[in-house]
């Protein structure tokens, strides 16, 4: 069984009930959800001028490879009416493959780890609220040193648990 970290996200529409059809496609599609972090509320990254983020961390089991994962990924994204636009810009879901394991794979379509983890707090938190001790296979860092190290000022916080 191949253990897999996904990150979901989105910021449009019913934010919370867009994360929560996500999961449970995931859930349905992709393998068995065994954990899964809190919501947090992200400020918008690399695109300032957009409503902030909901994003949560999934932590899976998966027999499909990175490829049938990608795929099934991306057959969710669709049938949850994602039209893609530029780069960075709002969107009702996104679903992105952090890490496979201790895999590392790039093609033209896919590349694990994700390419820009190190950058961004609203990934680092939520992975670090489920797993602060793994290591990133490329960089050889676990996610706390790598969280310490992350200069990212943009706000993070935890979302509804009131
Ligand atoms: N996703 C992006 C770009 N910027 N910012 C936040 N806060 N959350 C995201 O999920 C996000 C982003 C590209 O996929
Ligand atoms: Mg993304
Ligand atoms: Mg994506």
């Amino acid at each position: 069984m191949n253990e897999v970290f996904l990150l979901t996200g989105g910021n449009l529409g019913n934010r919370q009930e867009n994360l929560a059809r996500a999961k449970s496609l995931v859930e349905k599609n992709c393998g068995t959800i065994l954990r899964c972090s809190a919501l947090y509320e992200t400020a918008p990254w690399g695109k300032p001028d957009q409503p902030y983020f909901l994003n949560q961390v999934l932590h899976l089991h998966t027999v499909l490879s990175p490829t049938e994962l990608l795929k099934a990924l991306l057959v969710i994204e669709t049938e949850m009416g994602r039209v893609r636009g530029l780069k960075n810009d709002a969107r009702i879901i996104d679903i992105d493959i952090l890490y496979y394991g201790q895999g590392v794979y790039q093609t033209e379509e896919l590349e694990i780890p994700h390419p820009r983890i190190r950058d961004r707090k609203f990934v680092l938190i939520p992975l670090h609220e489920l797993s602060p001790d793994f290591i990133d296979p490329k960089h050889q860092l676990s996610i706390q040193e790598m969280l310490h190290s992350c200069t990212d000022t943009l706000e993070v916080t935890t979302f509804g648990d009131v």
